[in-house]
């Protein structure tokens, strides 16, 4: 048996027993350990990082840290501080890294293997983009994206295309952007991206940059290799290239939770509360359907908890009275814009947005 990986310092804080440690840029959270109450504690909740992250000295004083604001009429530098004097929004989201699932591709793809727990439901807290668009004069006539810059420290002597994490995004993702410095209601911590982040619900992970020093407003999108050459739906096969399309909205997708497969998880016959997540992306999950029979029969699940808006996800539950045997149990969401979540993933090079309902499906044994 290897020994499991220890937290890297910047995350010392987390739950070890409650994550699985990749590297120190990659924690996963256990499938066993979202818990039932909506909103993922920050203990339990993944890491990601393409790059170290910065020195812990950058949250030590948030309101002191400095944006600069590009691509609009009155461009300009503002701290943290002065952000805070333009607005305040709560936002209850699901953040999901791109790969979240990738485990599950038969092709095994380069990359973290992320089974399910790349992804948390938390709440973020800043002011909207449209308030601080407001407030420095309206974008640049012609911008088409929005662009986020990481506050990473580019080594010297580095092209900063080539490791710069500065992600944009279609001006549509404006709407409900906010750049953000609460997470769960205490100020951001580094590992997740504090004194301050761009939040963009409904987009993956990578589309929400950490530590970010700059925000513009460009006919472009960034020259970044994180935004040319990756993060996009490769057909399998060939060469990522910017015709391709970006991985940044999320699909519908949920998976089951509770029974978690996890060695040592002894299931009895008898009623069981079949429990797990359900999100729809860019619009609310409206409903979930469970089966136990690998896709033949399909029950419709309850939600549990409060409905916390369209980018939260919603906890249901099913009780089922299960007799010894072999059961197969997955989970398929429907969002409130109609779609279904696939039986089949997509296929893609880099195994991005897996929301596959028969990849996530367990194989549990009731005795
Ligand atoms: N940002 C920055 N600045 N850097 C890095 O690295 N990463 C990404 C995001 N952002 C980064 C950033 C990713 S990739 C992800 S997922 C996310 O983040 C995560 O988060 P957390 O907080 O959990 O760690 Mo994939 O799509």
């Amino acid at each position: 048996k290897t020994q499991a990986k220890a937290l890297p310092a910047y995350a010392s804080w987390k739950h070890a027993d409650s994550l699985i440690v990749h590297s120190a840029n990659t924690i996963e959270t256990k499938r066993s350990a979202f818990g039932s109450g909506l909103i993922t504690p920050l203990d339990r909740l993944f890491v990601r990082n393409n790059v170290a992250p910065p020195s812990e000295q950058i949250v030590a004083d948030p309101d002191a840290w400095v944006l600069s604001i590009k691509g609009v009429k009155n461009p300009q530098d503002m701290t943290v501080a002065q952000l805070k004097r333009l607005g305040l929004v709560a936002v209850p989201m699901v953040l999901q890294c791109s790969g979240n699932g990738r485990a599950y591709f038969p092709e095994k793809p380069s990359g973290t293997k992320w089974t399910v727990g790349a992804a948390g439901c938390v709440v973020f807290s800043g002011v909207p983009v449209k308030a601080v668009l407001e407030a420095t004069g309206g974008m640049d006539a012609g911008a088409k994206y929005m662009t986020g810059t990481g506050g990473e420290d580019i080594p010297e002597g580095l092209d900063p295309n080539t490791i710069m994490v500065e992600r944009s995004l279609p001006l549509e993702a404006i709407d409900d952007a906010i750049l953000a410095w609460e997470i769960n209601g205490q100020p951001i911590p580094l590992a997740h991206g504090g004194p301050l982040r761009l939040i963009v619900p409904g987009y993956t992970g990578v589309n929400n940059v950490k530590y970010i020093k700059q925000l513009a407003f460009s006919k472009d999108q960034s020259a970044a290799s994180i935004q040319q050459n990756s993060y996009r739906m490769t057909p399998m096969g060939e060469k990522t290239n910017v015709n391709q399309e970006s991985v940044w909205e999320m699909p519908v997708k949920s998976w089951i939770t509770s029974p978690n497969g996890e060695p040592g998880e002894d299931l009895k016959a008898g009623l069981v509360q079949i429990q797990g997540l359900a999100f729809g992306g860019m619009s609310a999950a409206k409903e979930v359907e469970v089966t136990v029979d690998g896709g033949k029969n399909w029950v419709k699940a309850q939600f549990v908890g409060p409905d916390l808006g369209k980018y939260a996800w919603r906890q249901f539950v099913v009780g089922m009275d299960l007799k010894p045997g072999q059961y197969e149990i997955a989970s398929r969401a429907t969002s409130e814009a109609g779609t279904v979540q696939p039986e089949e993933r997509v296929a893609n090079s880099h195994g991005y947005l897996n929301n596959s309902w028969r990849d996530h499906m367990l194989a549990v044994t009731v005795v």
